[in-house]
């Protein structure tokens, strides 16, 4: 029933999964109260042309399932994943613990500790299981930071990147002029 939710408030959004190819990131989150932070990250990818998945996968509620996802995302081909979590917010570093792959926590404010909670859950893993973590609520630096690292080993993905970049930068440049005027 919540799957089945989550598909169709991607729908409703017009998060494109490419649910018809291997998906090459997983994104992951403890409840479905995290996706209105959580779809920023889809949304880049569907913009970088990236197939991904977005599952709630929560480690306290449903900690069968989360051992499962993370012992079988690498061999169903899944490269990098994106975990979000709100609150004690222990899914990143339990799938990274379960994982080789690289995993990219965001710390989804949730709580009345205004996600600083989560922030250090998440940010302060103990030597020897990494999780790379982005700001309070920034989806969709974790959506550009598993772009990055998919680029390293795909030409096309890092040329998009660097356009992306450059789009930026002229974004800044024409506002400056505008304001100069
Ligand atoms: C965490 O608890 C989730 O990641 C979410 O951020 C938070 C609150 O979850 P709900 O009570 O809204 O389901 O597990």
């Amino acid at each position: 029933i919540v799957e089945a939710r989550l598909a169709s408030m991607l729908k409703e959004q017009s998060l494109d999964c490419q649910s018809d190819v291997t998906p090459r990131v997983g994104i992951i989150m403890g409840s479905d109260s995290d996706l209105p932070v959580m779809k920023d990250a889809a949304r880049i990818l569907s913009q970088f042309g990236v197939p991904h998945e977005v599952r709630i996968v929560s480690a306290h509620r449903t900690p069968e399932s989360m051992f499962s996802y993370a012992l079988s995302a690498r061999e169903r081909g899944i490269q990098i994943i994106v975990a979000g979590a709100g609150g004690a917010a222990h899914l990143p570093g339990m799938v990274a613990a379960l994982t080789p792959l690289p995993v990219i926590g965001v710390p989804v404010r949730a709580s009345a500790l205004d996600g600083l909670d989560s922030l250090l859950s998440i940010v302060q893993m103990p030597r020897g299981v990494p999780v790379a973590t982005v700001a309070i609520n920034n989806a969709t630096n974790a959506g550009l930071l598993a772009v990055r690292m998919l680029g390293i080993g795909d030409a096309d993905l890092q040329a998009r990147m660097i356009q992306y970049q450059e789009d930026a930068k002229d974004d800044v440049l024409t506002k400056s002029e505008k304001l100069e005027k």
